[in-house]
């Protein structure tokens, strides 16, 4: 899972980036620092893959990992190359986190977090709005010419354009969000949002919005002070959360949402001696987790043996809960469920 941060100038997108990675002594944290954009690896905890660790004992656990992408450039105001490589990188994310301003800095005006969000949001809706007009013209022209129009497409992207003209996102209509023929478009208002308000050190809360957001989820993150705590050693941050009310680091809450709003869900294999939780997204079936963890399980799939982590805690071992009748077997098509543990029976 990407995630692309983007945001208003001077908004704290760094800083909350390094927030998020700077990550506090357990996690492990890549940092790759390519010419454009800097990405951050981080581990999602997970209290189960913890207690999978004490069932079986392997010699090797591996998370499931979330990826930051902190583009370098800013955006700038007018329709500018600099901009356009902003975009381009951030249109890599799964899903954007959009960094809104709610602090004050000496000498700069106070926040208006409102009005910030609205002018990026026009911004990535202008976006979209010439990639599909752009389209949709050469679309028009190769029709006159005689190649004849692919008119599903022809007519998801002037619903598209209907409802960017409207100042509307994508991401308002599942039905052109997720259309599979538009993904190679990787139109940035139909990518799930998390909104991050980066507020002060000593505030707390959610600043009250008039309009409200029909889709994006909100939450609080004061970036400078989760920075700070960041770097720290756990010891000494466990005092600052304790003394500023920080239940759950800004990483925690920030991957719990955006799992959130990707729909995305876990489960977990054990094969050679390693547990392993993997990212799915809700709806996912056995064959798409099978490809996941490897071609060759898709290719030869044959049956999955699933097991619900509450039934391997009730049994205490697969091999327990496989006696009782509660390992069942699946077969291609079985909707994954959030906390399966899965054994791929397969044939190369
Ligand atoms: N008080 C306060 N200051 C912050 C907070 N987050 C960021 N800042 C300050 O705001 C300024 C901009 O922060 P950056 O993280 O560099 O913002 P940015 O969006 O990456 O900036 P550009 O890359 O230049 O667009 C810096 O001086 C930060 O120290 C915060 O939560 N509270
Ligand atoms: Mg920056």
């Amino acid at each position: 899972m990407k995630l692309a941060i983007t945001g208003l100038p001077q908004s704290g997108k760094s800083t909350i980036f390094y927030a998020l990675t700077g990550a506090r002594g357990d996690d492990e944290v890549r940092k790759a620092s390519h010419a454009e954009q800097t990405i951050g690896t981080v581990r999602v905890a997970d209290e189960r893959v913890g207690i999978l660790e004490s069932i079986y004992k392997p010699k090797k656990t591996t998370y499931a990992q979330v990826e930051y992408l902190l583009p370098s450039n800013v955006p700038a105001v007018t329709q500018s190359k600099a901009e356009n490589l902003f975009w381009n990188q951030v249109r890599l994310g799964d899903a954007l986190i959009h960094v809104i301003r709610n602090f004050q800095t000496p000498g700069s005006s106070p926040p208006t977090p409102e009005p910030d969000y609205w002018r990026l949001e026009e911004e990535i809706i202008l976006n979209d709005l010439m990639v599909s007009e752009k389209r949709l013209e050469r679309i028009e022209l190769d029709n006159k010419r005689g190649k004849k129009p692919d008119e599903e497409e022809r007519a998801l992207l002037k619903s598209c354009l209907k409802l960017l003209e409207e100042n509307r996102p994508l991401r308002l209509d599942p039905n052109l969000s997720e259309a599979p023929s538009l993904r190679g478009f990787a139109f940035l208002s139909a990518k799930p949002q998390l909104i991050v308000i980066n507020n002060d050190d000593e505030n707390e809360s959610l600043p009250q919005w008039k309009s409200s957001l029909e889709t994006s989820e909100m939450l609080v993150v004061r970036g400078r002070l989760e920075m700070e705590i960041a770097s720290m050693a756990p010891e000494e941050a466990e005092e600052f959360l304790v003394a500023y009310n920080i239940e759950k680091s800004a990483l925690d809450r920030v991957i719990r949402s955006s799992y959130h709003a990707l729909r995305c869900i876990s489960f977990f294999t054990v094969i050679n001696e390693e547990v392993r939780a993997w990212t799915t997204t809700e709806g996912a079936s056995a064959l798409d987790a099978a490809g996941a963890v490897h071609s060759d399980m898709k290719k030869g799939f044959i049956r999955a043996e699933v097991l619900s982590f509450e039934n391997l805690e009730k049994y205490g071992s697969f091999q327990e809960a496989k006696k009782s009748g509660d390992v069942r077997l699946e077969g291609k098509a079985y909707t994954v469920q959030d906390g399966d543990i899965i054994q791929f029976r397969f044939n190369v």
